[in-house]
C-alpha cells in the first residue's frame, strides 16, 4: 500500500463486511454496502483503479443456529439467502465487481492454504481448553449456542461477542454464568484440544500498523487500547460440523472446523481473486493488491473493529500478505431514536423499501449524507422525506430541471458559448472538495460537494435571470445558460457515486453517451453535446400523507411485535450483530442518562441575569483531541481559552473524527467544577447539542478567550 493521496498508481480493492446468510436484509445492512459502493465509485471517478468485492458469510453459529431453528440443512439455508442477497444488492445500485460466498471452492481452498502457511510458519499451536457443553442436548456449545455475562463489562453476552456492551470478541470459556441457548440449562465445561493463532506475538507489528491506518478514528483508537491491555492468542477452531474443516487436524482435532472469523475475511481475498479470474489479470491483478502494493480498504460496522484491526491484519502479516490501508467503521442505524431490532420488527426492510416504489438513490442519498461514517444515523420516514424534498428535489432536481428546460426551450440544447471563468472556478472548487472528501473517506462530503454545487447553480441562475436576458441581451443569455448546463453536468458527475441511477438519467437527458460509471472528474468540465431533448423532472416530492401512512405502518408493526423478550439470545436475531442494538445508542446523551431522541421539556422557573453572569462561558480553540483509553465514548481535548489551555473530557469519541478537531473553535464553560473521568481530569465543559454532540461554536470574529454573554 502507499500513503499517497488517491488516485495512486496501485490498484485498490474496497470490501464491505460480509452479511451472514441467515435472514432478510434491512437498512442497517444497506448503510454499509451503499457507503462502500459510493466510496468505490468515488475512487473510480478520481481515476483510481478499484474493485468492489464482497460475499455472503455462510458459516458459523449465526447461520447454524437459524438453520437449525427452521430444521433446514445449513448449506441449503445459507445458499437460499445468498441468492437472495445477490439479487437484492443491485436493486439498490450496489454493484459488486464480485459477490462470492465463503463456502465456495475459491474461499475454501484459499482458507486452507493460508491456515497451512500460518501453521508452517509456527503461528499455530494446540492447547487443551474448557469448552461449554450441554449434556441434555448432548453437544458442545460454541459461540451463539451459549449465553451469559461479559467478563469485561458485565453486560449480557452471547458466545463470542459482547454484542450489547463493550463489543469485545470473547474467547471460548470467557462468558460468565454460561447457559445453553438450546435448552436454557447451565452449561457444563469439558476439556478439549483446540488450535490457537499466536496473535500475542503481533503487538508491536499491530501498533505500527494502527499508526499508519487510515479510515475512521474509532478503528484506530479502540484497538490501541486492546493492545495495551495485552493481546491474547486467538482460538481458531470450533466443535461444529458446519464450516471449513481445520486442515491437517488429526485425532481429536480431526473433527474441528475453523472459526467463522478465520474464513470470513479471507473471502475478501477470494472474491477479489474470482473477479481477477473473470476479467483477466492484465486488467486486474489480485495478487498485486493482496500480496504486494495495492490499496486495501475495509468498510465495516463498528462492532467488528477488533476482527479487522487485530486478528485480520495479524493473519495477513503472518501469511505474507499486504496490510490494509484503511478501515472505515460505520455507526449503527437507529429507527426513530431506538436501536434497530429485527426480532421486534423495528426495522425498515430492504424489500419493504423497494415495494414502496421509492427509487434506490433516495435511500442511498439519505444513508450516505445524513451523518458522518462513524456516527449513528437515525431513520424516520419523516427525516427521509425532509432530506429528499429539501435537498434532492428542491436543490439538485430543481436546478437540473429548470436549467435544462430553459436550455432546451430556447436553444434546443447547449448554447454555443464559452463557460465563464467564475463558473469554471466554482466547478474546479467542487472537484477539489470531492477529491478531499474521498481522501478523507467521507462519502457524506462527496455528496456535499455535489449538492453545494447544485445550490450554487440555483443561486447563479437566480442572480443572472436569463429569462430577462433572452430578448434584451441574447449573447449574455446564451452564456448564462451555457454555464448552467455545464454546472448541471458537473453535478451529475459529482453525484454519481451517491445517486448513480439519477446521474445516468441526467447524463442521457443532456445527450451524453455511455455509462456514468465510467465518468472521471475531467468530464465535469468537458463540454456537453450540442443538442438534447426536453428534460423530465428527475426527483419527485414525497408528500405528507404518504409519510404519515409509512410512519403509522412502522409504529403499528413495532407495537404488534410487543416487547416480548422471549426471543432474545441465540434463537433470536442472528441476522446481524451490527444492527441488533436494543440498548441506547452510545452517544454523549447516553452518558448523562438522557433520552435525546425527544426534545427535553423546557425548565420551569427563571434565572436572573446575575445567575447567568455566574457562568463563565468562553470561546476556545481545540488544540488536541484523542480518545481516552478504555472509555468507549470519551475523548480528551486540549482547549486554548486565551489565558490558558484547558484539558477537558467530552463524550464525543464516537461522534466526531477526532483527528479533524484540532484548529476548530468551540464554546467552553470555563468555571465548571473540575471532575475526573476514567482517570483523566476534566477542567471545563465544551458545549454541544443534539444526539450527535453538535459542538457549539462562534462563526465570525469572536477571539479565543472572549466571554459569551
Ligand atoms: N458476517 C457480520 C458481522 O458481524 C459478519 C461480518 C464478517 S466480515 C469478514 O457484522
Ligand atoms: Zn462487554
Amino acid at each position: 500500500m502507499s500513503h499517497d493521496d488517491y488516485p495512486t498508481d496501485e490498484p485498490a480493492v474496497v470490501t464491505c463486511g460480509l452479511p451472514y446468510a441467515n435472514g432478510d436484509l434491512h437498512i442497517g445492512h444497506l448503510r454499509g454496502y451503499i457507503g462502500a459502493d459510493a466510496f468505490t465509485r468515488a475512487l473510480r471517478t478520481l481515476g483510481q483503479q478499484s474493485a468492489y468485492v464482497c460475499g455472503s458469510d455462510m458459516h458459523g453459529t449465526p447461520v447454524a443456529v437459524n438453520a437449525e431453528k427452521e430444521g433446514v440443512d445449513p448449506e441449503e439455508f445459507a445458499l437460499g439467502w445468498h441468492e437472495q442477497y445477490e439479487e437484492t444488492f443491485p436493486r439498490f445500485n450496489v454493484e459488486f465487481d464480485n459477490y462470492g460466498h465463503t463456502h465456495d471452492e475459491t474461499n475454501t481452498e484459499l482458507t486452507r492454504e493460508i491456515v497451512r502457511t500460518l501453521d508452517e510458519e509456527g503461528y499455530i499451536y494446540e492447547k487443551e481448553i474448557q469448552v461449554a457443553y450441554d449434556p441434555e442436548a448432548d453437544q458442545y456449545l460454541p459461540d451463539r449456542y451459549v449465553e451469559g455475562t461479559c467478563p469485561y463489562c458485565g453486560e449480557k453476552a452471547r458466545g463470542d461477542e459482547c454484542d450489547e456492551g463493550c463489543q469485545r470478541h470473547l474467547e471460548p470459556g470467557e462468558v460468565e454464568n454460561p447457559t445453553s441457548a438450546i435448552t436454557g440449562n447451565p452449561a457444563e465445561y469439558r476439556e478439549r484440544p483446540h488450535k490457537f493463532f499466536r496473535v500475542s506475538e503481533f503487538a508491536d507489528y499491530l501498533t505500527d500498523f494502527l499508526d499508519q491506518l487510515e479510515g475512521t478514528s474509532n478503528a484506530r483508537n479502540q484497538p490501541r487500547q486492546w493492545i495495551e491491555d495485552g493481546l491474547q492468542d486467538w482460538c481458531i477452531t470450533r466443535d461444529m460440523d458446519w464450516g471449513i474443516d481445520y486442515p491437517g487436524g488429526d485425532g481429536e482435532t480431526g473433527d474441528l472446523v475453523l472459526y467463522v472469523w478465520v474464513d470470513a475475511p479471507i473471502e475478501y481475498v477470494a472474491s477479489t481473486k474470482q473477479y481477477a479470474e473473470r476479467v483477466g489479470s492484465d486488467e486486474y491483478d489480485w495478487e498485486r493488491v493482496w500480496k504486494d502494493e495495492g490499496e486495501i480498504v475495509h468498510v465495516i460496522g463498528r462492532d467488528i473493529i477488533q476482527h479487522h484491526t487485530i486478528f485480520w491484519p495479524a493473519m495477513l502479516e503472518a501469511a505474507g500478505y499486504n496490510a490494509p490501508r484503511a478501515v472505515a467503521a460505520t455507526g449503527f442505524i437507529t429507527i426513530g431514536g431506538k436501536g434497530l431490532s429485527t426480532s421486534r420488527n423495528r426495522a425498515v426492510w430492504a424489500r419493504e423499501y423497494l415495494d414502496e416504489g421509492f427509487h434506490p438513490d433516495l435511500l442511498r442519498y439519505y444513508l450516505t449524507t445524513t451523518g458522518g461514517l462513524q456516527q449513528d444515523v437515525d431513520f424516520t420516514w419523516e427525516a427521509f422525506q425532509e432530506k429528499v424534498n429539501g435537498e434532492l428535489v428542491a436543490t439538485v432536481g430543481n436546478f437540473w430541471y429548470r436549467s435544462l428546460l430553459f436550455a432546451h426551450r430556447n436553444y434546443e440544447g447547449t448554447p454555443d458559448a464559452d463557460v465563464s471563468p467564475e463558473v469554471r472556478d466554482r466547478i474546479e472548487d467542487a472537484i477539489e472538495e470531492f477529491r478531499e472528501a474521498v481522501n478523507d473517506y467521507s462519502v457524506r462530503e462527496v455528496g456535499g460537494a455535489a449538492t453545494r454545487l447544485a445550490q450554487y447553480g440555483n443561486e447563479y441562475i437566480q442572480r443572472n435571470e436569463p429569462w430577462k436576458l433572452v430578448d434584451e441581451e441574447p449573447d449574455e443569455a446564451e452564456r448564462v445558460i451555457r454555464d448552467c448546463v455545464q454546472i448541471a453536468k458537473a453535478v451529475g458527475v459529482l453525484i454519481e457515486p451517491i445517486a448513480p441511477g439519477k446521474a445516468q438519467a441526467l447524463w442521457e437527458q443532456i445527450g451524453e453517451d455511455g455509462g456514468v460509471r465510467d465518468l472521471t472528474l475531467e468530464d465535469a468540465l468537458d463540454a456537453p453535446p450540442r443538442s438534447f431533448d426536453r428534460p423530465e423532472e428527475l426527483f419527485e416530492k414525497i408528500d405528507d400523507e404518504r409519510v404519515e401512512e409509512l410512519e403509522r405502518k412502522l409504529a403499528e408493526r413495532v407495537e404488534a411485535a410487543g416487547t416480548d423478550e422471549a426471543e432474545t439470545g441465540a434463537a433470536a436475531d442472528a441476522a446481524s450483530a451490527d444492527t441488533e442494538d436494543e440498548t441506547e445508542t452510545e452517544d454523549a446523551s447516553a452518558d448523562e442518562g438522557g433520552d435525546m431522541s425527544e426534545l427535553e421539556p423546557l425548565l420551569e422557573g427563571r434565572i436572573s441575569f446575575e445567575d447567568f453572569q455566574d457562568l463563565d462561558i468562553r470561546v476556545g480553540r481545540i488544540e488536541a483531541a484523542e480518545g481516552i483509553d478504555g472509555a468507549d465514548d470519551l475523548a480528551r481535548l486540549e482547549v486554548d481559552i486565551g489565558f490558558e489551555t484547558r484539558q477537558v473530557v467530552a463524550g464525543i469519541k464516537q461522534l466526531h473524527d477526532l483527528d479533524k478537531l484540532p484548529g476548530e473553535k468551540c464554546v467552553l464553560l470555563a468555571n465548571m467544577e473540575p471532575a475526573e473521568l476514567f482517570g483523566v481530569e476534566s477542567d471545563g465543559m465544551v458545549l454541544a447539542a443534539g444526539e450527535q454532540a453538535d459542538l457549539l461554536t462562534t462563526r465570525e470574529d469572536a477571539d479565543v478567550g472572549e466571554k459569551v454573554r
